[in-house]
């Protein structure tokens, strides 16, 4: 008998845009786990170049939310969160760790709130410092490299980088939680973009690079955060699920760049589901 693994995926709902439970919710569940949600607030649309959305903050519903799971004694393999709704949610959330947490539940925090150098508009300047408590908590982190910064109180560079300087952020980054993390938007020249991770317990660190298509596409985080997910819960290593959810954020971006999509829009991850799901269930 194969026992269906469980996640709970606290992000908001932008209702259009494909980005955080919108995108969460079907890759999760493509790889045959039962994603239950915790919505930290619901907006018409993402926040990133679209002007004019609603927003319904979700704060107050959060640990009515748990205490109802808590009464029905659910069990979770692992616990994925991304965009919060304000910064009273990140004490909210640290709490929720501590009460649907079990042994192995597997906790993956995106520390959601800044990209290119910049914090987004909608958060307080200490939103980083209270993220990065969250961090401790978690088992995998997968900031980009500005949240990655904003943790460690650095100014933030852009790329191409050197190895040296990826490879000490990882290690520093690696402190916060004492486990594992990815990195994303990890470039060492022009034409390639990638992830890097690095296990603390073991020191190991890897590299996953795809070519560079041009454009700034949104919610590729968040497809990037649940395809890793999806796969280290299937029991894949670090190594490969960082490197089959780089393959996966790519392929979503190439069919979207072809298209010619409203890059605002989100990228087409749907066409690649059925790819995404018969690679992580193969093994
Ligand atoms: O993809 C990250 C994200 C999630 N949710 C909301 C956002 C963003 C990024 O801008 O605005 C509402």
């Amino acid at each position: 008998m194969n026992i269906q693994k469980r996640v709970a995926a606290i992000h908001d709902i932008s209702c259009f845009g494909r980005c955080s439970l919108t995108v969460a919710l079907p890759i999760i569940s493509a790889t045959g786990v039962e994603t239950a949600v915790i919505p930290t607030a619901v907006l018409s649309t993402h926040t990133g170049g679209l002007t004019g959305f609603t927003y319904r903050d979700l704060t107050d519903d959060i640990e009515k939310i748990v205490d109802h799971w808590i009464s029905l004694n659910l069990r979770f393999d692992a616990i994925y969160t991304g965009f919060l709704g304000s910064f009273e949610q990140i004490d909210i959330i640290s709490k929720t760790f501590d009460r649907l947490r079990s042994e192995g539940t597997m906790v993956i925090v995106d520390p959601v709130m800044a990209d290119n150098g910049e914090l987004y508009k909608i958060f307080p300047k200490d939103f980083p410092s209270g993220m990065k408590k969250l961090c401790e908590k978690a088992d995998v982190i997968i900031p980009n490299i500005t949240e990655a910064v904003m943790m460690l109180n650095e100014d933030y560079i852009s790329g191409p980088y050197t190895c040296g300087y990826i490879e000490s952020l990882l290690r520093r980054l690696g402190k916060i939680n004492g486990r594992k993390a990815v990195l994303t938007g990890v470039s060492f020249n022009d034409e390639e973009l990638g992830a890097a991770s690095f296990d603390s317990e073991t020191g190991k660190i890897s590299y996953s690079f795809a070519r560079r298509i041009p454009g700034y596409y949104h919610g590729t985080g968040d497809v990037f955060g649940s395809a890793l997910t999806a796969s280290l819960i299937n029991g894949l290593s670090l190594e490969k699920a960082t490197d089959i959810a780089v393959r996966f954020t790519v392929g979503s971006i190439q069919r979207t760049y072809d298209a010619r999509t409203d890059i605002r829009f989100g990228v087409d991850f749907e066409s690649g589901l059925k790819e995404l799901a018969e690679t992580v269930l193969k093994r």
